[in-house]
């Protein structure tokens, strides 16, 4: 029920982010991800996430079982520990395609974060 819930709240703040231009989150600012099991969800699982390079992402841990966060992929690479609560932000400094999973649960739980420049 914890699950539903937390992926109906996810499912206003994806109406709230639909309802204003598709533009990338600026530099300066970030963009959020939730961490459930066994996806990683923004308005969407495997969701593809835009931002401006300077900009950040920061994953919020709301899963029972234990994930990570692997850039196996992309201009830079760069890995938050494996857990099971809490955040982890990463700013994106270079331009570029980012394939994002996590390490356990690859390749099912996966995740792009593309930065323009
Ligand atoms: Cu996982």
């Amino acid at each position: 029920m914890r699950r539903r819930a937390l992926l109906a709240a996810a499912g206003g703040l994806a109406a709230t982010l639909l309802a204003t231009p598709a533009a990338a989150t600026p530099a300066g600012s970030g963009a959020n991800v939730f961490i459930v099991d066994n996806a990683f969800v923004r308005d969407v699982q495997r969701p593809v996430v835009r931002i401006s390079a300077g900009a950040t992402v920061t994953w919020h841990w709301r899963s029972r079982q234990s994930h990570s966060v692997l850039a196996r992929s992309g201009p830079a690479r760069f890995a938050a520990p494996t857990r099971n609560h809490g955040s982890f932000t990463h700013r994106f400094t270079r331009a570029g395609t980012y394939r994002i999973v996590c390490a356990l649960h690859a390749p099912g739980m996966k995740m792009t974060v593309v930065v323009a420049r």
